[in-house]
Order: structure tokens, then C-alpha cells, then sequence
């Protein structure tokens, strides 16, 4: 019960604010960056909030999120 760091091989999902999207092609430009990251292996984009939400076998690498959503054109909020 004291164990609070995930177990590996759990789903791990973390929740980032990526501004200057603005429609669907700017989700799946972001959806496409971020999903190719190791060991991510789910994106959702939420355009209207902004929220990305990144799923991987362990939470995924801030900076490298980070560094994906800028190779999409886009910034990480915080
Ligand atoms: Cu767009």
C-alpha cells in the first residue's frame, strides 16, 4: 500500500495544457508528434481546453512531450 510509483507495464496517463491549437489537423499534428514517443501508447487531443492527454506503459518524459508538441508547432503550457 505505500507503493504509490506505478507498477510497470500499467497504463500511466498524464494531462498537459498545449496552446495554439486550433482545429482538428493541429490534433493530429500534435497526436502524431507525441505518439511516436517511446512507450507512449495513446494521445488525446482536446482542441476546444487545449488538453492533452498522453498514455504509456510509465508517465512519459516531460521534456520529450514537451519537445514533441513543439516539433508540432505548438507549446506546452507550465
Ligand atoms: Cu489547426
Amino acid at each position: 500500500m505505500s507503493d504509490t510509483a506505478s507498477t510497470p507495464g500499467a497504463a500511466v496517463s498524464t494531462d498537459y495544457t498545449v496552446t495554439g491549437m486550433h482545429c482538428g489537423g493541429c490534433a493530429a499534428s500534435v497526436r502524431r508528434e507525441v505518439g511516436a514517443l517511446p512507450g507512449v501508447t495513446a494521445v488525446e487531443v482536446d482542441v476546444a481546453t487545449g488538453r492533452v492527454t498522453v498514455t504509456g506503459e510509465g508517465p512519459a518524459d516531460p521534456a520529450a512531450v514537451r519537445a514533441a508538441v513543439a516539433q508540432a508547432g505548438y507549446t506546452v503550457e507550465g
